[in-house]
């Protein structure tokens, strides 16, 4: 690919956004500083100032009138990026876990045309994480593995990036949590090409403050996962 080519190519952040008014300017602000400016969040009916800040930063940021949940909002934040002329889409959290070190490595396979789909793996680094989480996300591999055949080292990481075409051929029907191995399933069944790249997840006392991060939430999912597959 002619390099000029690749520079002109845009790369469009789709921020799921719920309750993170303390993280949300921090994460934009962070993006920006490294010099990617096409952001959309999509705010999924805070309770808090989520969507006044986010305002702020002077991105798009659009708003579900209910909590729809974060399948929903990347679906809703997706649509947007392609009606927008994005070549390259970027999943990436609200709540500061990720990392904008990790961005180029993700990002070059995609731009370069090497693969559709990167998808982060905290398991290809040491990372450091509470037991509830390594719990669920290791049955979620395992999960993962039983219906649709595919080991990846990582089921339920946030953080992806998408050529035009992935994001066009991938559908999300899962409304929520659900909707990650949705992706995965979708990769698998349409043959798009994929790689795991290294990542590092932060998990800071505010990020493990919420919701998934407790035993019986991790649990929900992964029985949510097997309940959609026996009946889907
Ligand atoms: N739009 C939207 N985003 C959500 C919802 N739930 C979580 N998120 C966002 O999705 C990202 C990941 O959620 P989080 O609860 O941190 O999950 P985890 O870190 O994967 O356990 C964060 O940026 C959240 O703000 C939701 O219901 N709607
Ligand atoms: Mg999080």
């Amino acid at each position: 690919m002619e390099k000029r080519e690749k520079a002109g190519k845009r790369v469009f952040f789709v921020i799921p956004a719920y309750n993170e008014a303390r993280s949300i300017s921090k994460v934009v602000k962070g993006l920006k500083k490294a010099g990617y400016k096409d952001i959309v969040v999509v705010d999924d009916c805070s309770r808090d100032r989520t969507f006044q800040e986010a305002k702020r930063e002077r991105i798009f940021v659009l708003r579900h009138i209910i909590n729809r949940g974060q399948g929903a909002a990347i679906r809703t934040g997706m649509d947007f990026a392609l009606k927008q002329g994005a070549d390259v889409i970027v999943h990436f959290d609200s709540d500061g876990q990720h990392r904008v070190e990790d961005l180029p490595a993700m990002v070059r396979p995609v731009l370069d045309g090497e693969v559709d789909v990167t998808l982060g793996s905290r398991f290809l680094k040491k990372t450091k994480m509470p037991l509830a989480r390594r719990i669920l996300l290791k049955g979620s591999v395992l999960i993962q593995w039983m219906f649709y055949g595919v080991w990846l080292s990582d089921a339920h990481n946030g953080f992806r990036v998408l050529s035009r075409k992935a994001a066009q051929r991938i559908n999300i029907t899962s409304d929520r949590m659900e909707h990650a191995s949705e992706i995965v399933e979708e990769i698998v069944k349409k043959r798009i090409s994929y790689r795991e790249v290294p990542v590092v997840i932060k998990y800071t006392s505010y990020s493990q403050a919420k919701g998934t991060a407790s035993f019986l939430g991790a649990l929900r999912i992964l029985g949510k996962m097997i309940f959609k597959k026996l009946i889907g």
